[in-house]
């Protein structure tokens, strides 16, 4: 069978099912043709001189790695001159990136966190951009406001993982479509379609070191998985934590599982880990439109409204029966 590519995916999208405009389609192939610079850049590693630390932290306080800001200047770079966006957002930078004046101005706001467990990348753990695309609110400047919707307004989420494979995952609202990089032509080809992740599951991932600050529901639905069939789950259950959160909700995606960053003692002050706009919101959409669920241990993910643009959340999503049973402890 001829191999579906991106370009002609999208196409088809367009023209067949008005599921996406043209601009949103560019958009989409640009921030790929991106997804792919940022694959050859991490593949490239100590040979470019690439890792480590750029000598800089970030609006997070973290410490830059010379791939984080790479990447961030790759997404930059491919997306301010083509028309289709109104400004973007990113991890690594505190407020917008407004499109200069010399270039035309679209209608699309473009949030990503551009290398994702950035951490690993020094140890060639799998890495990867995440991204959310919003409208911009008509007649409003592209600042930080404009930006502040929930996430049941993006029109589009993906993210790309940068593992043994390069993978773009894609939702437009119609399901969830996985792309490999074919390198040897150097372009995105339609590998699976309309994923749906399994509803039960065998296996979890969380930090487990910070089991000493977890809340009580928090505490009770992990003790209950460790105890395994001696205890009231009667099954056995396994546990990964990549420290990756694209490579975590990649194998979810996959296979099934429940992926845990909640609320703790240690996190409490600052609302929680991950970020709303561009890790948890992306991804929460991904994980409903493949049939999971997303909360925040209380609420659905996605219809939180932010305050501000690099706020935390809780996140806990995978597997639609763990991810309403660990809620429902919190509710208890
Ligand atoms: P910890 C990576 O820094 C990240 O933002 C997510 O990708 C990942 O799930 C999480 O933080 C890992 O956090 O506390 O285990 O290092």
């Amino acid at each position: 069978m001829r191999s579906v590519t991106l370009s002609r995916f999208l196409i088809e999208e367009q023209r067949d099912k008005n599921v996406i405009s043209p601009d949103l389609r560019l958009l989409i192939e640009v921030v790929s043709r991106a997804c792919k610079a940022i694959s050859i850049a991490i593949g490239k590693g100590s040979l470019a001189g690439v890792l480590g630390s750029a000598g800089s932290d970030n609006v997070q306080g973290e410490v830059q790695k010379k791939l984080d800001v790479i990447s961030n200047e790759i997404l930059l770079d491919a997306n301010e001159w083509g028309g289709h966006l109104a400004g973007m957002a990113s991890e690594e930078m505190e407020l917008p990136h407004a499109i200069p004046n010399r270039y035309p101005k679209g209608e699309y706001l473009l949030l990503f966190d551009p290398l994702d467990g950035s951490s690993n990348i020094d140890v060639n753990v799998s890495v990867g951009t995440i991204f959310s695309v919003l409208r911009c609110p008509e007649g409003m400047d592209p600042n930080e406001q404009a930006f502040l919707q929930p996430g049941t307004r993006q029109v589009c989420a993906g993210y790309a993982v940068y593992g043994p494979t390069t993978l773009l995952v894609l939702t437009l609202g119609d399901g969830v479509n996985v792309f490999t990089l074919d390198r040897e032509f150097g372009r995105f080809v339609l590998t699976q379609g309309d994923v749906k992740i399994p509803e039960e599951t065998r296996e979890f991932a969380i930090n487990a070191s910070n089991s000493r600050y977890w809340e009580e529901p928090v505490k009770r639905y992990v003790d209950e998985l460790l105890a395994g069939k001696d205890g009231p789950r009667g099954q056995d259950f396994n546990m990964r934590w990549v420290a990756s959160m694209v490579a975590d909700v990649h194998r979810i995606l996959s296979r099934g599982g429940i992926f845990m960053y909640p609320i703790d003692s240690k996190t409490r002050a600052q609302g929680g880990k991950l970020r709303l706009m561009y890790e948890a919101n992306p991804m929460a959409m991904i994980v409903e439109q493949a049939g999971g669920a997303a909360t925040d241990g209380r609420r659905r993910i996605l219809d939180i409204q932010p305050e501000k643009l690099h706020q935390r959340v809780p996140v806990i999503l995978g597997s639609k029966r763990e991810v309403e049973r660990i809620t429902s402890y919190h509710g208890q």
